[in-house]
């Protein structure tokens, strides 16, 4: 989905993150912790599957690791179950981590975009986002986090993003998204945001700009202020 072009100084205020896959690399763990799952229960999972668990809900997630599963029917407290080992196994793994898992160079980019005045938020599916910024040193970072805490729909629902917009202050369209994940890129699309992919999202040319590398932001969004 395209905007018009951008004319004039400053037409953007804000920038909304997606946590896992652009912030960080949480994603290994999530596929360790749903493998585990998986292995269990005897059902195929590879990393394609896993592809289609980007930026979607635990709850979502577990539906798709449940479509190869061939055992008796699974009652809900059965599922609810299942998603609850899967995260405590996750965020075993979390708490692993620390600040040497943040690349060095995505906190120069964002002190460079935070130096030229714009707002930072985060715009993530995951009720572990607090958490993780925690262990990556990013805890007081940011100016408003919308998270899986404050949403009731999923990406590809522009909900999680619209509130980060809402606790920032700042209208929709004069925020930018950044995104790995294709649902999440339709979510930021449906807000009304300009869209930047990177990782899967960038490889599949979902958004209305893609980037390689996280430190190329910074010239995407010098392009947008013309
Ligand atoms: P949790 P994001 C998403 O984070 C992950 O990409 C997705 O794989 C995960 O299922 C979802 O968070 C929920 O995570 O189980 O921690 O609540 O990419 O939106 O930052
Ligand atoms: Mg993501």
């Amino acid at each position: 989905m395209g905007h018009p072009a951008v004319t004039g100084t400053g037409p953007y205020e804000a920038v909304v993150f997606d946590l896992d896959g652009v912030i960080c690399f949480t994603d290994v763990y999530h596929y360790r912790g749903w493998k585990s799952i998986a292995d269990e229960l005897g059902i195929p999972f590879d990393e394609t599957i896993n592809n289609r668990l980007r930026g979607v809900s635990r709850m979502e997630s577990l539906e798709i690791v449940l479509e190869r599963y061939e055992g008796e029917p699974l009652s809900d407290a059965r599922k609810e179950e299942l998603a609850a080992t899967k995260n405590e196994r996750y965020r075993v793994m979390l708490g692993d981590m620390s600040p040497a898992d943040l690349d060095p160079s995505v906190r120069t980019t964002l002190d460079e975009l935070r130096g030229r005045g714009l707002k930072l938020a985060i715009g993530s599916s995951s009720k572990n986002a607090t958490f993780i910024l925690e262990r990556i040193g990013l805890g007081d970072y940011f100016d408003a986090i919308s998270d899986g805490t404050n949403i009731t729909r999923s990406k590809p629902d522009p909900e999680v993003f619209l509130k980060a917009a809402e606790f920032l202050g700042v209208e929709p369209e004069r925020c930018v998204v950044v995104e790995d994940a294709v649902a999440g890129i339709e979510a930021g699309e449906a807000a009304g945001m300009y869209t930047v992919a990177i990782g899967d999202a960038a490889d599949q040319g979902a958004g209305d700009a893609q980037i390689g590398t996280f430190a190329e932001l910074a010239d995407v969004l010098s392009r947008l202020d013309g």
